[in-house]
């Protein structure tokens, strides 16, 4: 048999026994372990340890950046090889889109660490962060916060921003870095283990393939620069696994909306300890948090305890997808998602008439540091 990896290749890759007995479940010896690296329509790109192998996807079978195949050499005797099984998930990152064939769409899958993504540069949006965090927990993997860009606000307004996140990341580690300075990067590396794998996740524009590069020691993702309002241009179009200097595996993903959390549970406890712990004191048990008499939420609330918005988020969330609260949250940003496009267009003609291609707007005076 033609043998495609080495134990220390597959290690590297974050191989180990238990995914080992995974694949000798299988029963077929001539089954070999390859991690995907990268989706595209159809195909995908695998490492084996030694090797990076093109890989069809069959039909109907939903393959995953960070997922473990086993493969299997093809008929033809030319070297091409097929996927036999994908080995069941430890964890998986999903997403819904609402539609087609697949509602429910796996971003990654087996990470073990997420670094939510927010720049500083846009205006922090802490209702995303509370979801990317459900998110996060409920794929079993542990976040971290990065807030990005700490170079483009001035110092007084990065801490208060730090306070703000802080505010909803209650035991979560939280990182503020600039890929432009450098600073903070050192205290990310903390979180990169040899054979260990990182997501990145957050809004388009945050900032996370800048990171990814800057992590790799070179520009092998393409960046974007934001829009005049601050979002994003979507410039990560698939997802990609890297293996860094350092031993550790990253994965770049495209900018999401966090609107589609699927399923409550967990993940959402999880995300809001902070609430839950008060929810336990409520009178009863069942306690809706809608104006029943010893309603603990309540009472935090209107003792400045608990921000009201917060535990709006969490109800919602609790509420789950289907439910009349998340559908109109998700409406609303329908919404201001087709005005945000229109106005786009908008734009982009502007900018063609004016005879110049995507530019960056510069922040308002008082925004920016005073270096
Ligand atoms: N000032 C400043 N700009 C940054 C920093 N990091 C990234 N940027 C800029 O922010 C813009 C968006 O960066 P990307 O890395 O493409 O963002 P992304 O999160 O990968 O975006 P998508 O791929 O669309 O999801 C680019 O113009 C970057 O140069 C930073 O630390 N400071
Ligand atoms: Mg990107
Ligand atoms: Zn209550």
């Amino acid at each position: 048999m033609w043998n495609i990896s080495t134990p220390q290749g597959l290690e590297a890759l974050g191989w180990d026994t238990a995914w080992a007995s995974a694949l000798a479940t299988l029963g077929d010896p001539s089954l070999q372990p390859a991690r995907v690296s990268r989706v595209d329509r159809g195909m995908c790109t695998a490492m084996t340890g030694s090797a990076e192998i093109r890989l069809a996807t069959p039909l109907g079978l939903q393959v995953a950046v960070g997922d473990w195949l086993a493969v299997k050499a093809g008929t033809n005797h030319d070297s091409t090889w097929c996927i036999g099984a994908v080995l069941p998930r430890r964890g998986v990152f999903r997403r819904s889109t609402g539609k087609g064939a697949n509602p429910e769409q796996i971003v990654a899958a087996n990470i073990d660490t997420v670094f939510v993504c927010d720049a500083l540069d846009a205006r922090l949006s802490i209702r995303h962060l509370e979801r990317f965090l459900v998110l996060a927990f409920q794929s079993g993997a542990t976040p971290v916060v990065v807030i990005t860009k700490s170079d483009s606000v001035t110092a007084g307004a990065a801490a208060h921003a730090v306070e703000a996140v802080k505010a909803v990341a209650e035991g979560i580690n939280v990182v503020m870095i600039s890929s432009t300075t450098g600073e903070g990067i050192s205290d990310i590396a903390a979180f990169l283990i040899p054979g260990r794998t990182v997501a990145l996740l957050g809004l388009s524009g945050a900032g996370k393939s800048t990171l990814a590069n800057l992590l790799a020691g070179s520009e092998i993702l393409a960046t974007g620069a934001v829009r005049r309002d601050g979002t994003g241009r979507h410039t990560t179009t698939h997802r990609q696994l890297l293996v860094l200097p350092g031993g550790s595996l990253l994965i770049d993903t495209p900018g999401m909306r966090a609107l589609s959390v699927l399923g409550a549970g967990e993940g959402v406890e999880r995300a809001f300890t902070d609430v839950e712990e008060v929810a336990v004191r409520c009178a009863y048990r069942d306690c809706s948090h809608s104006g029943e008499p010893g309603c603990a939420i309540a009472e935090a609330v209107s003792e400045g305890h608990l921000e009201l918005s917060r535990v709006e988020s969490w109800l919602t969330l609790k509420a789950g997808p289907g439910s009349p609260e998340l559908d109109a949250a998700g409406r609303d940003a329908t919404k201001r998602g087709v005005a945000q496009r229109k106005q786009r267009k908008a734009e982009k003609v502007a900018d063609r008439r004016a005879g110049k291609a995507s530019t960056v707007e510069p922040l308002p005076e008082s925004a920016r540091s005073a270096t």
